[in-house]
């Protein structure tokens, strides 16, 4: 039987709604192949290293937080209340939609529950959020075969090649093998980032001296399937020289690794800096439609990111969010948690 760890908890223990498309890719587990996958719950990091984790969550969102919650201090619940939560939702970078739609069922929840404090449109509201980002808290399921491909793109700066270094490391802590591809082939300093960073953490590169990135991604396939890796990441370029489209580029990687290997990839994932507002929602639509996105990956919600662009995603685009970044730190990046994250929101 192959082993195969998950690299998130297979759920939360509290009940998240079906999600409207399932992607094969993060099936539960009761409706996988039993004989091929495994999945085991990553570990809980230390105590002391997800208090500091979540505190940088919540440093990171404390403008949105401060906006969310001094609204609801002895307000009363009126047209006001609402209009000011309409107000911060929009600075938070939510985006209309999901704005929309969180007023709307706020509206609906008070009248309902006869709700008379502003304390308790306050608890309405974090259940709400719970409720709408809950499908995006999805595991990353490995071992469904081997290798395991998975093609990181997103914009340049967006934090792919770091998001690979510590997965990768995250990983081989899993007792998975990695293989990683420099796809990246478009800046020789890409290249070399990632071979010295693989050098210093024993991982595998496959790069290219003169390179197309397909050829490398093609390669390092075909290297994997040889030695037996669990696991290709193949890094991406972010920026082209401008007479190539970067959506043709990344499609024609993801064509011909799947010539190397007719299942592969198996995970798409885009990596997205949580500090683009709504510029990375319209990056989310952009990489779906051409790529068919499988996974997102969100960084640097330490910065100073509004945190609101994920209810964006999950109201117009609900992508599974494998993991989201709060620092350079391997220990950084963890498993997105809904319940969590709308806490660290409303704190
Ligand atoms: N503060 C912070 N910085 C990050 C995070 N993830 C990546 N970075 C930094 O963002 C910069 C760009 O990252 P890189 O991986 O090279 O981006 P790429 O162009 O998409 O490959 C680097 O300086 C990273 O250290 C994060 O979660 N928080
Ligand atoms: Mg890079």
């Amino acid at each position: 039987m192959v082993s195969a760890p998950a690299v998130a908890p297979v759920a939360a223990p509290t009940v998240a709604p079906a999600p409207p498309v399932l992607p094969e890719a993060v099936l539960p587990i009761e409706d996988a192949v039993e004989e091929e996958v495994e999945i085991v719950a990553a570990p809980e990091p230390e105590p002391e290293v997800k208090r500091s984790w979540l505190s940088r969550l919540k440093a990171g969102l404390s403008k949105t937080s401060s906006n969310l919650t001094t609204l609801f201090v002895g307000a009363r619940i009126d047209d006001d209340l609402y209009e000011e939560l309409e107000s911060a939702l929009l600075v938070s970078d939510a985006g209309v939609e999901a704005t929309q739609w969180l007023l709307d069922e706020l509206k609906k929840k008070v009248k309902a529950e006869r709700l008379t404090e502003a304390a308790q449109v306050r608890t309405a509201l974090r259940t709400l959020l719970i409720d709408l980002l809950q499908p995006l808290q999805r595991p990353l399921v490995l071992g469904r075969d081997k290798p395991l491909v998975m093609m990181i793109a997103g914009v340049n700066g967006a934090g792919k090649t770091t998001t690979i270094g510590k997965l990768a490391l995250h990983l081989q802590a899993h007792g998975q093998s990695v293989l990683l591809a420099a796809g990246d082939t478009f800046r020789a300093a890409a290249r070399e980032q990632l071979a010295v960073w693989g050098e210093r953490n024993n991982v595998q590169v496959i790069a290219q001296e003169s390179g197309d990135p397909a050829a490398v991604a093609y390669d390092s396939v075909h290297s994997a399937q040889a030695r037996g890796t669990h696991v290709v990441m193949v890094d991406t370029a972010g920026r082209l020289p401008t007479q190539l489209h970067l959506m043709d580029e990344l499609k024609k990687i993801k064509r011909v690794i799947a010539k190397a290997m007719s299942s592969a990839p198996h995970e798409v994932l885009l990596v997205i800096d949580g500090n683009t507002g709504q510029n990375a929602l319209a990056q989310v639509k952009a990489f779906d439609d051409a790529l068919g996105l499988t996974g997102l990956v969100v960084t640097k919600l330490d910065g100073t990111a509004k945190g609101g662009i994920l209810a964006a995603i999950a109201k117009t685009r609900p992508v599974p969010l494998y993991f989201i970044g709060v620092g350079e730190k391997i220990e950084d990046l963890q498993p997105f948690n809904a319940t969590e994250f709308v806490d660290a929101l409303l704190s």
